[in-house]
């Protein structure tokens, strides 16, 4: 192989963040930035990990995947890579990615995703490094690629024609170095087969006793061929049951976020039709919305506790148990009442999935979540939308209960966590910093809060919050600002880590309700009084000079 070793100088700010780098798509097309920071990947990571080992290569299908597959094919080569599996196209799902690192016993994958970010020329793009056990690297990995961003002199590039993804095959360059492109969704229809009974499931949906229809919108992100081979071929569903399932590079211009916001013409659908079930994913398919009959909502935070609470309902953890439940320390205190009921560990860590991998690899932890709609289990180290999407048939099929049976169920069980959170998006960064600066007075100083009334609310407690891995003891500080009432209702605000411009302000309401007739409010009146407060205390008006949230979930 001819390898070329091509000068550069460092770019500033290519810090991955709660999930990769994101950046607009025209910061990746800077001469040398992809490169740059793919070499500063390898040079964290190859030497003692990857060298002449097993890379994935996958990305959403959204523009610029195909042109920096190839980029990172090449460079792979140069870094003496043993192996790349890729996908067909260069499209994988981020699960998929997850599941095909385990099942290869691959060494590392490259996510080329800026998740529910738009897409397209003017849209956003990122990459994410994952780490062999098939999650997001921990922060201990992508500080060093940070570093290594730092220092860069030069990247490595081996002169090779780009490789044809349009089908499987295997493609060798001699000298060790070979590229396996794999059809995109075989794999992972293994994994969900492994986990879930299909032919029972088939059976559900296809019984016109059940009155069962539903409705999957990939909003054109990657999730369309998965789905409809899941959904349509194996669980015999209409063709029609999943919309927009065509990845697009653009995403149709859409915003692929399954919220109510952005999943507005599937919630629309679901209001005007019979259909019994609803879904939407996000661009890489690793968030779920979850709607029942006429768009009835339910909260991703409801939706993991009602997954747990249901378990025995799921093939898979059935057969091996439940090991331990965990959340984001944002996500609702729902899925805390389950484990304290079924008296399994519980945990609760930092934004971002990567904080939940050390736990299942320590067979700790088996059903997770955050309220960002993500929903997952160690069958993998990502979360995934379809698989949640099949617990809900399978919670469905075993209880032949409607989605909304089954939330009012859980509710009269274990009382009801209402959540929502507001976004402020592209808020001015020192705006933002000023308003973190004026509510840290409160966690230097609880005394100014703790033991004063809002409405019905008592602050027990102020904090911002740290979390120790209980596995590796590796500590993350200033995770969040919450204050706790004596109710166990919070209030949480922080900064996200996702953007690509500007800050973004989150603030994030939890209240609970045990009494049964206030069990099926709407959520933003039973959270009014909570939300209010949340603002006043924050003084978020005054200090950003935003009024209204950008979006409400
Ligand atoms: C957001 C969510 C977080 C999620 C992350 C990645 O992060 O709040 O819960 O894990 O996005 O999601 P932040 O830092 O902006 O709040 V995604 O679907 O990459 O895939
Ligand atoms: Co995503």
């Amino acid at each position: 192989l001819k390898i070329n070793r091509v000068t550069t100088h460092p770019f500033d700010g290519q810090k991955p963040g709660t999930s990769g780098l994101r950046k607009r798509v025209t910061v990746f097309q800077q001469p040398g930035y992809t490169e740059n920071f793919v070499q500063a990947t390898f040079d964290a990571v190859t030497l003692n990990v990857l060298r002449g080992k097993k890379l994935v290569i996958g990305g959403d299908g959204r523009f610029l995947v195909p042109e920096v597959v190839q980029i990172i094919i090449k460079m792979a080569a140069a870094n003496e890579i043993g192996r790349v599996i890729v996908g067909t196209n260069g499209i994988l799902s981020t699960p998929a990615v997850s599941n095909l690192v385990r099942a290869r016993k691959a060494q590392g994958a490259i996510i080329l995703t800026a998740s529910h970010n738009p897409g397209g020329p003017e849209g956003d793009f990122g990459i994410k490094y994952n780490v062999e056990n098939g999650g997001p690297a921990p922060e201990g990995v992508t500080n060093l690629i940070y570093e290594c961003s730092k220092k860069i002199q030069s990247y490595s590039i081996a002169d090779i024609p780009n490789v044809d993804l349009s089908k499987p095959a295997e493609h060798s360059f001699g000298s060790g170095f070979a590229v396996e492109v794999v059809d995109s969704v075989d794999e992972y229809v293994t994994c969900m087969k492994s986990l879930f009974d299909f032919a029972a499931l088939r059976a559900y949906c296809s019984d016109p006793a059940n009155k069962f229809s539903m409705l999957v919108d990939c909003m054109h992100g990657v999730t369309g061929p998965y789905a409809t081979r899941i959904f349509v071929n194996e669980l015999g569903n209409a063709s029609n049951s999943v919309m927009n399932n065509i990845p697009l590079p653009d995403f149709g211009g859409g915003h692929p976020d399954p919220n109510l916001t952005y999943a507005a013409a599937l919630v629309e659908k679901m209001k005007n039709s019979e259909h019994t079930f609803g879904a939407a994913s996000d661009g890489d398919g690793d968030r779920n919305m979850i709607l029942g009959k006429k768009g009835f909502f339910v909260t991703p935070s409801d939706s993991v506790a009602v997954i747990a609470a249901n378990f025995a309902h799921i093939p898979y953890f059935k057969q091996s148990g439940l090991k331990g439940l965990a959340r984001s320390m944002p996500t609702s205190a729902a899925l805390d009442r389950v484990a304290a009921k079924l008296n399994v560990e519980f945990f609760e860590v930092p934004t971002g999935w990567k904080f939940f991998g050390n736990l299942m690899d320590a067979s700790r932890l088996s059903i997770c979540g955050e309220e960002s709609f993500g929903t997952g289990s160690d069958h993998i180290r990502e979360k995934d939308g379809i698989w949640a999407m099949l617990c809900w048939l399978s919670i469905m099929a075993a209880t032949n209960s409607s989605v909304e049976d089954v939330l009012i169920k859980h509710w009269t069980t274990f009382g009801r966590n209402y959540f929502s959170r507001y976004d402020y998006e592209e808020v001015d960064s020192d705006k933002a910093n000023s308003m973190v600066a004026h509510l840290q007075q409160f966690v230097a100083n609880p005394a100014l809060l703790v033991g004063k009334q809002f409405g019905r609310f008592t602050v027990a407690s102020v904090d911002d919050f740290a979390y120790t891995d209980p596995v590796d003891h590796s500590v993350s500080l200033h995770q969040g600002i919450r204050i706790i009432f004596a109710d166990g209702s919070r209030i949480i605000y922080r900064l996200s880590g996702t953007g690509s411009s500007g800050a973004t302000i989150r603030v994030y309401i939890d209240s609970f309700e045990t009494d049964s007739a206030k069990l099926t409010m709407d959520a933003q009146v039973a959270l009014k009084p909570l939300i209010e407060t949340a603002l006043e205390l924050s003084k978020l008006t005054e200090f950003t000079g935003r009024k209204e949230p950008t979006v409400i979930t």
